[in-house]
């Protein structure tokens, strides 16, 4: 799907539930999201990018009930630790929301209420799992048990160990309770559905013209084949947001989450131009591009539930789905037990944030699964970063400042003109594509000729030879800082603080962060002062 470049293009990223602290496998969203709305805006996208925390459901609950401390306890603690790793990382939201926000309740109840008054939820009986150990109904995530799609071990709203599949209540067999481990039963329960069966035909079409990537698409499209059970919307739950006219119950969680990105574009565009009614553009109106990145476990959720409910409710529809593969860890899934887990704020007090943003493209396609291990990430900073990019620029301009001190004079050769034209237009479609690792792999090969470029052309012997040779040296050194500038400006997109690293040894002084992708071809000005180059990347012992 080629996106209209005069909409303009508001990007989302899934809402991490602020539970617990930032592991990396929650980076694969937000590092890729953030490189694309990078990209995007080289490319002259007018884009707005927009997040924020999940603060409901039953992870919320379960983390406070296990830490003592009340559910708004934990929202305020995990809100600001995402944040700051956010920040950190330099993944830059316009703005970063939370759901228990008055505007994301008010469009909640919005929502609901037209769904309601145009006929698409009723009132029904359910089979909900109930602890007679701890006398109360399991919602969610309180009970475990079997899938009965594939037999795994599941939650009882998702099918987190095998396929993937939401859980309706009642479905999970062999329930246990998560609070004393003891066998569960099935008691009736008054709740109101979604009729999402009767949405089937328009999902099948909407799916056919959803852009974004393909297992997104793909996965949906199986399950609404198959058959669409209607949805539970509500759960009893204390925290959470009303159900309009029920004290007793909250909506289920993923109604109020993803109409987050609503409420967050609100809030942010009211903020912005003091226009109350900015956000409709964008998800009333049909004027914009909206794209979601998200992680490929939460595909279902984004592919069938919300297109149903914005189109139910009346408002209009995303254009794209992003769905990253999942992170394992040596080979296994994550799991904080077990200790399979590497959290984001000790990565960070080693390495710089920039290495990980580059790793997590670089070492697998957006779409497949990531497995991390420190020898494979040590690998990519040395093999990649510190070998072929930082030695390049650590090199020219070492030799550069030494017998030169300025950008020398000279001609950018038609080789170098025609490998960063080529590099731009992969780079172009890779990200258009979603191809991170596509993008990152087509700037590294550029570093590549860079380097035999310059090994190739041996500038150190030319500037023993006389005026001429000084001359043709001058030249060659032009030609690799042209490429190093061509560089920087795309990877900037990748590892924006090391860019402007090597942005200011380049001597340049615009803003590496805004510069636009038409000046990649630009030729880098003669005579600017080249400041003192310093090693870009450290090496990374295991
Ligand atoms: N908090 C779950 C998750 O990250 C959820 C995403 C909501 S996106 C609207 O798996
Ligand atoms: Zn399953």
């Amino acid at each position: 799907m080629k996106i209209p470049i005069e909409k303009p293009v508001l990007v989302t990223s899934a809402l991490p539930y602020v539970n617990g602290e930032c592991h990396i496998g929650h980076l694969r969203t937000y590092v890729p999201a953030d490189i694309y709305v990078r990209m995007f805006r080289k490319m002259g996208y007018d884009v707005t990018f927009v997040s924020g925390s999940d603060t409901h459901g039953t992870p919320i609950v379960l983390s406070a009930e296990a830490q003592g401390i009340t559910p708004g306890e934990v929202i305020v603690k995990y809100h600001a630790h995402f944040k700051q790793v956010f920040k950190e990382l330099h993944v830059d939201f316009d703005y970063y929301g939370q759901t228990d926000s008055e505007t994301n309740h008010r469009r909640t109840e919005d929502i609901v209420m037209k769904l309601i008054e145009n006929g698409h939820v009723y009132k029904g009986e359910i089979k909900q799992a109930f602890c007679t150990t701890c006398g109360r109904f399991l919602p969610d995530r309180y009970v475990e048990g079997t899938c009965p799609y594939c037999g795994e071990s599941a939650r009882g709203d998702e099918c987190d160990q095998g396929c993937g599949k939401h859980l309706e209540p009642g479905e999970i067999m062999e329930p246990r309770c998560k609070i004393c481990g003891n066998e569960a039963e099935f008691k009736d329960q008054e709740h109101f559905f979604l009729k999402l069966s009767s949405f089937t035909d328009f999902l099948l079409d909407y799916l056919d013209t959803l852009g974004g990537t393909l297992n997104a698409r793909n996965y949906a499209k199986e399950w609404v084949k198959k058959e669409l059970l209607d949805w539970c919307i509500t759960r009893n739950l204390e925290w959470g947001v009303k159900f309009p006219g029920r004290e007793d119950l909250v909506v289920y969680v993923w109604v109020d989450a993803p109409i987050g990105y609503i409420a967050f574009t609100e809030e942010l565009l009211a903020a912005r131009s003091g226009d109350e009614n900015a956000w409709r553009r964008f998800w009333k109106e049909d004027k914009a591009t909206v794209v979601h990145f998200i992680g490929t476990d939460i595909i279902y959720h984004h592919c069938i539930f919300w297109p149903a409910m914005l189109k139910g409710a009346g408002y209009s529809l995303p254009a794209a789905v992003v769905a990253s593969g999942m992170v394992k860890i040596d080979g296994k899934k994550f799991s904080k037990s077990r200790g399979d887990v590497v959290w984001v704020t000790e990565f960070l007090e080693r390495f710089h944030p920039d290495t990980l943003r580059y790793y997590l493209v670089a070492q697998s396609s957006h779409t497949k699964e990531l497995d991390f291990s420190w020898q494979s990430f040590a690998m990519r900073v040395n093999k990649e970063l510190v070998a072929i990019f930082g030695n390049l620029v650590y090199r020219v301009l070492s030799f550069a400042s030494k017998n030169f001190g300025v950008v020398p004079d000279g001609d950018i050769e038609e080789e170098v003109f025609e490998a960063i034209k080529k590099t731009k237009e992969e780079v172009i479609s890779a990200v258009e594509d979603y191809e991170f690792k596509k993008f990152v792999d087509a700037v590294m090969k550029l570093a590549d000729f860079g380097n035999s470029y310059f090994q190739r052309e041996e500038p150190w012997h030319l500037i023993k030879q006389g005026d001429q040779g000084r001359e043709r040296c001058g030249a060659i050194v032009k030609n690799v800082l042209q490429l190093i500038k061509a560089i920087c400006i795309l990877l900037e997109a990748v590892m924006p603080a090391k860019m402007e690293e090597a942005w200011q040894q380049l001597g340049m002084e615009n803003d590496v962060h805004t510069v636009q992708l038409d000046e990649l071809l630009v030729p880098i000005e003669s005579g600017i002062a080249l400041k003192e180059p310093g090693r870009l990347f450290e090496k990374v012992e295991l």
